[in-house]
Parts: C-alpha cells; structure tokens; sequence
C-alpha cells in the first residue's frame, strides 16, 4: 500500500503518471521523493509557487538513438541508446551509462532522477543524468563489445563534453566499455579530453578509488549509521547481493571494517560461504575471467552455491542489495528483519521496493537509502573530474580520505534533517528533502529554467 502524499503533491504525481505511461520505475522513484517532500513545502512556500517540483520531474533533455553493429558473424545487429540530461541546475549532467536488456526509457528516467538528489547530496558541482542502452554484453566477445560501444559513442559524442555532459559506469558498463567510449569520442571529436567521461583507466586519465568508490563508500555509510547508534561493524555478519563491480568492493570494505561478508550473487544464484567470500578468487572469477558466481563454488571447497536461491533468506545482520532495482520485496525484508537485519545499506538503486522500505523503517533497521549510501561512486566521478581539471592525480590515500568525508558528510547531513523535519532515524526522508532543497534552491536562484 502506498503512502498518503501531501495534498499539494498528488495532482503533480498524477501528472507525471500521465505524461509517462508506462515508466512503472521512473514513477516509483518520483513517488518516494514526493511522499517526502509535504514539510518542505510548508517551510518553503516559493517551491511550490515557483511550480519547482513539476519542473524537476521532467528531464530537460532526453535523447533516444539507433545503434546499429555488425556481430562477429557478419549479423547486423540493432539496439536503442539512450541519454536522458535531467537536471542541470548544480553542475554539467553526471550519472552512468548502463548496458542490459532490461534497459527502456522508464529505467533511464528513474535512475536519471535519483542522480538528481544523490549527486546534490555530495555538495560538488554536478547535474543529474542517466543513459545506457538495451544491448546485452552477456556472451559477446571483446570486439563485438567494442563495435558496440564505438557505434553508441558516433551518436552520443555531439552530446557530451566536461561542461556540458560527462557519463560514467552502470551496470554492464566498466573501465573496459568506457575505454572504448572514450577512443572514439577522441577520433571524432580529434580532442583529448579527459573530462568528458569518468571511471577511466588509471593510464589514462582515470582517477584511484573510483573503481572501489561506490562499495567502499556504502560499506562507510553503513559504519556511520552504526556509529549514530554505538554500534560498528565488527564482527557483523553480511549478505551482499550480486557480484559486479559495487559488490567487490563492497564485500572488501566491509571485511576489512571487521565484518564478515557469507553470500554474494549473481542473476542465476547465490554462494554461500560462512567462512567468509573470498575477494581473491571472485576478483580473478568475476573481473579477469569473466565467469559466473556458480564456478565460484567449484573453486572454493567449503561454498555451497544455491542456484535460483534468494539470498535474502541467508541470516544477516547487515544487508548490502548491489545488484538491480527491487531485488528486496516486503516480504524479503521482513524475512531479513525476523532473522535479526539491523542495518541495510543500498549499492544498487533502488533495489528495495516502496514495501520493503516501509518494513525497515518500522523495524527501526538502520536503512540507508541509495541515493545516499551509494553516492560514494559519483562524488569520487567528481574528485576525478577535478584532477583532470587540474591535470593532476592524487594517492589512493588522498582520494579515499576525501570519500570517507563526503560520505561522513552526506551521512550527516541526512540524519540532521531528518530530525529537523521531526522524522529522527529515518534517512529516505533526510536524504529526499536535503537533496531536494538545494537543487530547488539553485532552480530559484536562476529563473525560469
Ligand atoms: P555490474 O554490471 O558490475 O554488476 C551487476 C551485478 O548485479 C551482477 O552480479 C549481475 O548479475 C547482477 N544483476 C544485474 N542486473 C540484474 C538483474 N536484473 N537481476 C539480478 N541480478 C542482476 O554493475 P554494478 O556493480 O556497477 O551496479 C550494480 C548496481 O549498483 C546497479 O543498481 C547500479 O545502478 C548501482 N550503482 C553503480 C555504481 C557504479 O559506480 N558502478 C554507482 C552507484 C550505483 P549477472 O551477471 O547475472 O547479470
Ligand atoms: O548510479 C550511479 O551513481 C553511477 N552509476 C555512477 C555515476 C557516475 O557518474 O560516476
């Protein structure tokens, strides 16, 4: 059952569903943001006046394209890209590009709209934005992957530049796919412009940490939560859910804080090992080798691999979902929460249902939306444009302090109004409304933009 929204906001969520037919997730998405934001609107009446809401939920640009390849049989094969530049009001356009055949419009939007809040929410100077395409790069070779990613760039480049756009890593789309992207942005456009993408190799442009950033940066936002209740992460017991690049990272974090991280995924099962997951082997399995999760059992004796398994029957005390939106229902967090879950920190976006947060929240677990708790990965997207900008690079040291701050920082300023708008403990709504207001605020300052 949803939740009552504020008599202002409904015709504006009503209004959304009818422009959007269809956009099942983007609607989602606006409406967890909307529940929240009735106690602004009280505060400050000139969002509403100034009509600021409406304004931000419809993107200021969206671009759809063709993306014709040929496959390694000679096939031609054709696909949809997509960018969807949402909001620009706090800096040029910033969020990921995701590759996975579940990808449509109504993905981009939802996950271009929550870039909004979460790249406000890092205090640095980027927009809000999203793209990707429905290409699945499960079972292509290197060079299909490449005739892919060079076709998508030959339309995506005249979008693109440091001021204006600069996409970044998803789902499906790693430091391999952006190298791509990035050659033929540079053969078209004849510009070494380092800028115009992050998540780049470290030979060339790309900036320590920002491979770790989004794990390393959830794991942080989890401890903080923790910490707020004088609690730590030592000796917790961990699921993580999926197995790309948030759930590396994850899983290392949180084992190096003094958890002990026994299931990771992919899309077909899970492994479970209570000695703890080996980052060692799954790193060489999942980043070098490619394979899947269940070939991790192979590898190491004493994991049991649960093929179609949900993870979220695994006993934890903290729960790390990095895989996809809505892999954790109502009736899965209630599961975690009757097993003992006191913490749940988002690596992926969205992955808990409007359900599944409501459970949390009245169980009083420690949730930490994604929007916040995954912001690690954007903010350190910014500390590397900053280094290009600079045409500096900065240790691994450096460039992980600087994380651990802004998520200290985001953590902070997410439990703060959440008690100032008398909601204590609950960070949807600090995270909503903090993120919120400052977008809205530059929106103001600017006119009718
Ligand atoms: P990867 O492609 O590296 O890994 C994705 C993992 O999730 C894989 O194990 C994959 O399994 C699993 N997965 C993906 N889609 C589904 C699905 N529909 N059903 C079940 N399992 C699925 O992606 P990332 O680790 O980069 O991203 C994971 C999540 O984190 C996404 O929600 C993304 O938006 C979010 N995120 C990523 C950031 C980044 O910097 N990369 C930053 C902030 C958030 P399989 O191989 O079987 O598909
Ligand atoms: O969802 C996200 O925040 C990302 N995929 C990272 C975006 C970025 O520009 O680094």
């Amino acid at each position: 059952m949803p939740c009552k929204m504020d008599e202002k906001l409904e015709p504006i969520y009503q209004e959304v569903l009818r422009r959007n037919p269809g956009e099942t997730e983007f609607h989602q998405a606006v409406r967890e943001v909307l529940e929240c934001l009735g106690p602004v609107l009280v505060k400050r009446p000139e969002f509403a006046e100034q009509k600021i809401i409406q304004r931000i939920c419809e993107p200021e640009r969206q671009i759809i394209f063709r993306v014709p390849w040929q496959d390694d049989r000679g096939e031609v094969q054709i696909n949809r890209g997509f960018r969807v530049e949402f909001n620009s009001a706090l800096g040029p356009y910033k969020g990921g590009l995701r590759f996975h055949p579940s990808v449509y419009l109504g993905i981009i939007k939802f996950l271009g709209f929550e870039q909004i809040f979460k790249n406000s929410l890092t205090g640095l100077p980027i927009g809000g934005a999203k793209g990707g395409s429905d290409f699945d790069p499960k079972g292509r070779s290197a060079g299909e992957v490449m005739r892919f990613c060079q076709s998508f760039m030959t339309e995506l480049y005249r979008h693109l530049g440091e001021h204006t756009d600069v996409p970044a890593g998803d789902t499906g789309v790693g430091a391999r796919e952006l190298g791509f992207m990035f050659g033929q942005y540079k053969r078209i456009t004849n510009r070494y412009e380092s800028g115009v993408l992050t998540g780049k190799g470290l030979d060339w442009g790309g900036s320590l940490v920002r491979k770790e950033a989004t794990g390393y940066g959830t794991v942080f936002f989890v401890a903080e939560m923790l910490r707020a209740r004088g609690d730590s992460l030592e000796g917790k017991t961990c699921v993580v859910s999926g197995s790309g690049n948030v759930a590396i990272y994850s899983i290392e974090k949180a084992t190096e804080l003094g958890g002990r991280v026994v299931a990771c995924s992919d899309s077909n099962g899970y492994v479970y090992d209570e000695h703890g997951i080996r980052l060692d082997v799954l790193r060489q399995l999942k980043e070098v080798e490619r394979r899947r999760i269940r070939e991790y059992a192979d590898l190491v004796k004493t994991a049991r691999y649960v093929e179609d398994g949900n993870i979220w029957t695994v006993p934890c005390k903290v729960a790390l979902p990095s895989a996809t939106q809505n892999e954790i229902n109502g009736r899965d967090a209630r599961t975690l929460i009757g097993n003992g879950c006191i913490a749940v920190g988002e690596g992926a976006n969205m992955p808990t249902t409007p359900d599944g947060v409501r459970a949390f929240l009245d169980a009083g677990v420690a949730f930490g939306p994604g929007k916040a708790a995954n912001a690690g990965g954007v903010a350190t997207s910014a500390l590397e444009m900053q280094q290009n900008a600079s045409r500096d690079s900065w240790s691994f040291e450096y460039t992980e302090k600087r994380l651990h701050e802004i998520m200290r920082n985001i953590h902070d300023l997410c439990h703060q109004t959440a008690e100032e708008y008398g909601t204590p403990g609950n960070y949807v709504n600090g995270a909503n409304i903090a993120g919120f207001i400052k977008v809205a605020s530059a929106m103001a300052a600017m006119g009718l933009i």
